[in-house]
C-alpha cells in the first residue's frame, strides 16, 4: 500500500496558515475561518494540533464575531451561519467553547430559522439544506437545540428528499452528495434517521464509486477526493459503508497526495489545497487508516473532541 505522507501534510498546512499575504490567501480571505477549521481539524486527526499557538487562534476567532452573535469569515466581515459553525468547531478543537457567550450565538442561529422550518444563511435570506445542517450541528455543540423548532427543521429537510433516496438544497432540487451529507447529518444529530430509506440511499451513494476507486458527487461526474468525505460519512451514518470497495478508495486518496511538498488534491496530479487535504485525511480516518484519530461522521470533529464537547453541561 502507498504511504500517507503525514509529516509533509503537517508542514503544508502550517505553511498555508502562516502565508497571510500570498495570492491564495488574498483570494480566500473571506473564507479564512472556514480554512482554519479545515486545516486545524486535519492537524488534529494527524495528531499534530499542538504545532499551532492555540491562544493566538482563539483570540483571532473571537475577533471575527459580530455583535449579533454570528461570526464573519475574517475580522470586520459580515456574519454568516457558515463561519459561525466553523468558529464553534475551532473552539471545540481547543476545548474552548466556554469563551463564548453561548446565549448570544444561539440566538443568532435561531433568528435564521424560517416559518417552514428551513434556515437562511444570513440576514439576506438564501435558503439551503446546508444551513439546516449548520444550524443543527452548531446548536447541538452548544447544547441549545431547544432554541429552534426541531420538528419543523426536520420536516423541511424531509421535504427535500427525492425519489432516488437522496436530498437536494431545496424541495425538488437534484440529489447531490454534499447536500446528502448535510441532510443525513442533520437527521442523525436530531435522532431522525428513520426518515431515510437506507437501502435506496445506500445504493445511490455506493454507485458514486468509479473505476479508479474514487467517488463522484452525482452520476456521470468526475471523481473528487472531497466526496471521500461527503459520500463516505453519509454511508457510515446509514450503516452501508461496506457497500463500497474501501481498499480502492484508500489508494485513490493516497494517489492524490503531493509526495514532495505535502497536501492532497481533488484528483491525481492536480494542485493541492487545504480543503482537499482535509477531505483526504478525514476520508482516510473514516476508512480507519492506521495512525489517524477517528472523526465523527455527523459532527465532522475528531471523536474525542466531540466527546469532550458533549460532556460540558452547557450551562455557562
Ligand atoms: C462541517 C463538513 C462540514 C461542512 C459544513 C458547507 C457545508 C457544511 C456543507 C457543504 C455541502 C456541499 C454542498 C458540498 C459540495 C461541494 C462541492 C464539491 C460542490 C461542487 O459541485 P459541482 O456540481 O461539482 O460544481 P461536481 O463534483 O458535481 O462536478
Ligand atoms: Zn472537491
Amino acid at each position: 500500500m502507498a504511504e500517507l505522507m503525514t509529516e509533509k501534510h503537517v508542514k503544508y498546512i502550517l505553511s498555508v496558515e502562516k502565508k497571510k499575504d500570498d495570492f491564495e490567501s488574498v483570494v480566500m480571505e473571506h473564507l479564512r475561518v472556514n480554512g482554519a477549521y479545515w486545516g486545524l481539524t486535519t492537524l488534529d486527526i494527524l495528531g499534530k494540533l499542538d504545532a499551532v499557538d492555540q491562544d493566538e487562534v482563539v483570540s483571532w476567532i473571537m475577533q471575527c464575531q459580530h455583535e449579533s452573535g454570528g461570526f464573519g469569515g475574517n475580522i470586520g466581515h459580515d456574519p454568516h451561519i457558515l463561519y459561525t459553525l466553523s468558529a464553534i468547531q475551532v473552539l471545540a478543537l481547543f476545548d474552548k467553547i466556554d469563551v463564548l457567550d453561548v446565549e448570544n450565538v444561539a440566538n443568532y442561529i435561531a433568528s435564521l430559522q424560517n416559518e417552514d422550518g428551513s434556515f437562511s444563511g444570513d440576514m439576506w435570506g438564501e435558503i439551503d439544506t446546508r444551513f439546516s445542517y449548520i444550524a443543527i450541528c452548531s446548536l447541538a455543540l452548544l447544547h441549545r437545540l431547544d432554541k429552534i423548532n426541531v420538528e419543523r427543521a426536520v420536516k423541511y429537510i424531509v421535504s427535500c428528499k427525492n425519489l432516488d433516496g437522496g436530498f437536494g438544497c431545496t424541495p425538488g432540487a437534484e440529489s447531490h452528495a454534499g447536500q446528502i451529507f448535510c441532510c443525513v447529518g442533520a437527521l442523525a444529530i436530531t435522532g431522525s434517521l428513520h426518515h431515510v430509506d437506507k437501502d435506496l440511499l445506500g445504493w445511490w451513494l455506493c454507485e458514486r464509486q468509479v473505476k479508479s476507486g474514487g467517488l463522484n458527487g452525482r452520476p456521470e461526474k468526475l471523481p473528487d477526493v472531497c466526496y471521500s468525505w461527503w459520500v463516505l460519512s453519509s454511508l457510515i451514518m446509514i450503516d452501508r459503508v461496506h457497500w463500497i470497495d474501501k481498499g480502492k478508495l484508500v489508494n485513490f486518496i493516497l494517489d492524490c497526495q503531493d509526495k514532495e511538498n505535502g497536501g492532497i488534491s481533488d484528483r491525481p496530479d492536480d494542485a493541492v489545497d487545504v480543503f482537499h487535504t482535509y477531505f483526504g485525511v478525514a476520508g482516510l480516518s473514516l476508512l480507519e487508516f492506521p495512525g489517524l484519530k477517528a472523526i465523527d461522521p455527523a459532527y465532522a470533529l475528531p471523536v474525542d473532541v466531540f466527546a469532550a464537547a458533549s460532556n460540558h453541561d452547557g450551562m455557562n
